[in-house]
């Protein structure tokens, strides 16, 4: 699975539009065809039917969630975090210590109309891994299909694990309800706060507490760190009463633009990884979130149903037996589905 590292990797020529070709191509390390079936995917329709059903047979990444407001320092702390990806994983594993062949990063920005790698920002900030040619970097907004991100993201991070990425960050900017859904997407899902009044809490307020499994006061070079963790250690006091699980969330400190404490909080991914694994958890979760995933699919099926029936003949002929009083609406709808 793993592709030719370093130099010497042939140069292929443009690879057609069949996902068949496409992910055998990508899964030799090939990153214009993965690029390409990355793009399929976004657009959704068809094509991305396709490669999805190539990509589902395949087994899963590991996928790390970095989610927080916009700033908090989400893609330095992704650059910072490759490097210590690309050393492995820190004892416990199968491959303890082993580097990793390859680190993928999807950069997801629900507030943004700009896509196809075109968030300049992320790019800048993770310039030093832009040569390393098992570091592949990808940015995906809001432009898409019926379901948007919401469908094309898990999508996503299947491809990346099809074409061979044991590791896929995915960074998301924001703390609305379409974040929570994206940063839930991952096995692990870190939450960045940063010192300053109310981010903690805001974090708090936006469900982000629910899913984080671990968290990152980022910045923590500013003052108000300390005061920061006092308050997440609080809402994880009142939240720990309710859950069954016996993971309480860390909180790890970091200054990004610096790389202190970077390894504590790979470290701490590692175990939480290992938590996951030894208790089944992780097999469970992945279960979880594949039937929730069905189910956002089934739901967009049937809005493109509604949307086909309700643009026809029979609907208007319904609507017209409605005006007359010759039918009621459930009749209607009913005779209509059948
Ligand atoms: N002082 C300080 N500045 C930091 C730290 N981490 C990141 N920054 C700075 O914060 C700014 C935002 O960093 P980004 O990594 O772009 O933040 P982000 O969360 O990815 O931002 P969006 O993707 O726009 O949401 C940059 O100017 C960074 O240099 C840190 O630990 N300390
Ligand atoms: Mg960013």
């Amino acid at each position: 699975m793993s592709p030719p590292s370093g130099g010497g990797k042939p140069r292929h020529e443009t690879p057609g539009r069949d996902p068949v070709a496409l992910l055998e191509r990508a899964t030799t390390g090939d990153r214009v065809s993965l690029a390409r079936l990355l793009s399929i995917v976004e657009r959704g329709g068809p094509a991305s039917r396709r490669v999805a059903a190539l990509a589902y047979r395949r087994p899963p990444p590991y996928t790390l969630g970095l989610t927080g407001a916009p700033g908090a320092g989400k893609s330095t702390l992704t650059d910072r975090l490759i490097s210590a990806a690309r050393a492995g994983w820190p004892g416990g594993d199968d491959r303890p210590g082993e580097p990793l062949d390859q680190v993928a990063v999807l950069a997801v920005d629900p507030t943004s109309p700009y896509s196809g790698g075109a968030i300049l920002g992320d790019r800048v900030r993770m310039q030093r891994h832009a040569t390393d040619e098992q570091v592949f970097i990808r940015s995906m907004a809001t432009r898409g299909h019926l379901g948007g991100l919401a469908l094309a993201v898990p999508d996503a991070v299947r491809v990346l694990g099809a074409v061979g990425m044991p590791v896929v960050v995915l960074e998301t900017v924001g703390v609305g309800q379409m974040e929570v859904d994206v940063a839930s997407a991952a096995d692990t899902t870190v939450v960045v706060v940063t010192p300053g009044w109310g981010d903690s809490m805001q974090a708090n307020k936006a469900g982000l507490l629910e899913v984080a499994d671990l968290f990152v006061i980022n910045k923590a070079d500013r003052p108000g760190a300390k005061e920061a963790r006092r308050d997440l250690e609080q809402m994880l006091d009142l939240a720990s009463t309710r859950s069954p699980d016996d993971w309480r969330p860390p909180v790890v400190e970091t200054v990004a633009t610096t790389g202190e404490g970077v390894d504590e909080l790979w470290s701490t991914v590692a175990e939480h990884r290992a938590h996951l694994q030894a208790s089944g958890q992780l097999e469970r979760r992945r279960a979880e979130r594949l039937g929730q995933e069905l189910r956002r699919v089934l739901t967009a099926r049937v809005l493109e149903q509604v949307q086909q029936v309700s643009g026809g003949s029979a609907f208007a002929d319904a609507a017209r037996a409605l005006v007359g009083g010759e039918t009621d609406p459930y009749t209607a709808a009913d005779g209509l589905l059948g």
